[in-house]
C-alpha cells in the first residue's frame, strides 16, 4: 500500500506578520509542480488568508492549528470549525499535546473536535503523544493507544480516509530530543494494527502516521523511510524554510 508522504510545518505562535510572506516566497518556488510528496504549514488563524491566498495553486496546504467543537455560537477567543472550511483550510490539527497540557485539551475534547471536524469537511490530523500523567499507571504504548481509541469514538469507518494520524512522544517535543527511528516505527505500527482493529486492515493501510517531536534535517529521513511511517510533523526546524525545505526532499 503506497501512502503518499507528508512533511507537515507547525509553526505554532512562532513567526512574526513581517515574516510570513518571505518565508513563503523562498518556500514556494521550490515546491513547483511537487506531486509526490504532500507539503503543508500549520499556522495560527492570524496568517490563514494570506497564506491562502499566496498558496492558492501551488502544492502546498494550509492547515489550522485548533478549532472549537461547535460550529458557532458564543465561545469568545475560539475558533469555528466551519468557518475554517468555509475559508478553504484543509486540514486541521487536533489534540496536540500543547493543547492538552496548556489549555486542558482531555481526551473527551479531542473527540469531539475530531467529530467536528469531520462534520465539517476539514480534514482531522489527530495528535497522540504518549502524556502518562492522565493514565495512572497504563505504559507507554497503552496510552497512545488509549488516546487514539477516544479521539476515533464515533467516527465511522467512510470517514477514516479523511483522518490523519501523529504520533508525538511527549519527551520529544521540542526538546531536541527526538524518538529513536526504531522506537517510532513500533509506536505507529501499534496504531496501524489498532487502527486495523477498529476499522479492519484495508483501510488502516491507508491511513498516514505522522511521526513529531524534534525532527531535523538529521534524523528526519530516519523516520521517513519507516514502514510505517508516512509523514513528520515538524516544529521548530521548520521555522526556517531552508531546513524545512530540505525535509521535503528527504521525503521524495
Ligand atoms: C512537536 C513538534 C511539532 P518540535 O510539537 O509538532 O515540535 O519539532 O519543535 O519538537
Amino acid at each position: 500500500q503506497k501512502r503518499r508522504p507528508f512533511v507537515l510545518a507547525n509553526w505554532k505562535i512562532n513567526m512574526e506578520p513581517r515574516e510570513v510572506g518571505p518565508y513563503l516566497e523562498k518556500v514556494l518556488p521550490a515546491l513547483a509542480d511537487e506531486h509526490q510528496v504532500e507539503v503543508g504549514i500549520a499556522a495560527q488563524d492570524l496568517y490563514l488568508s494570506q497564506m491562502l491566498a499566496a498558496a492558492k495553486g501551488n502544492p502546498l496546504t494550509i492547515v489550522g492549528e485548533n478549532a472549537h467543537w461547535e460550529d458557532a455560537g458564543a465561545f469568545t477567543g475560539e475558533t469555528s470549525p466551519k468557518a475554517l472550511a468555509q475559508m478553504g483550510v484543509e486540514y486541521v490539527l487536533i489534540g496536540h499535546f500543547e493543547r492538552r497540557k496548556f489549555f486542558n485539551e482531555t481526551d473527551e475534547t479531542v473527540n469531539l473536535k475530531t467529530l467536528a471536524a469531520l462534520r465539517n469537511g476539514l480534514k482531522p490530523i489527530v495528535d497522540l503523544d504518549e502524556d502518562l500523567s492522565a493514565y495512572g499507571n497504563l505504559v507507554p504504548e497503552k496510552v497512545v493507544l488509549a488516546q487514539l481509541k477516544a479521539a476515533l469514538d464515533g467516527v465511522m469507518a467512510d470517514e477514516m480516509d479523511q483522518v490523519t494520524i501523529a504520533y508525538e512522544p511527549t519527551w520529544a517535543i521540542g526538546s531536541g530530543e527526538a524518538a529513536s527511528a526504531d522506537q517510532a516505527q513500533e509506536a505507529a505500527a501499534l496504531i496501524r494494527q489498532s487502527l486495523a482493529n477498529l476499522y479492519g486492515r484495508d483501510l488502516a493501510e491507508k491511513i498516514r502516521i505522522l511521526y513529531g517531536g524534534s525532527v531535523t534535517p538529521a534524523n528526519g529521513q530516519n523516520f521517513l523511510c519507516q514502514p510505517d511511517i508516512d509523514g513528520i510533523l515538524v516544529g521548530k526546524a521548520a521555522l526556517n524554510p531552508e531546513k524545512f525545505l530540505a525535509l521535503v526532499d528527504e521525503a521524495r
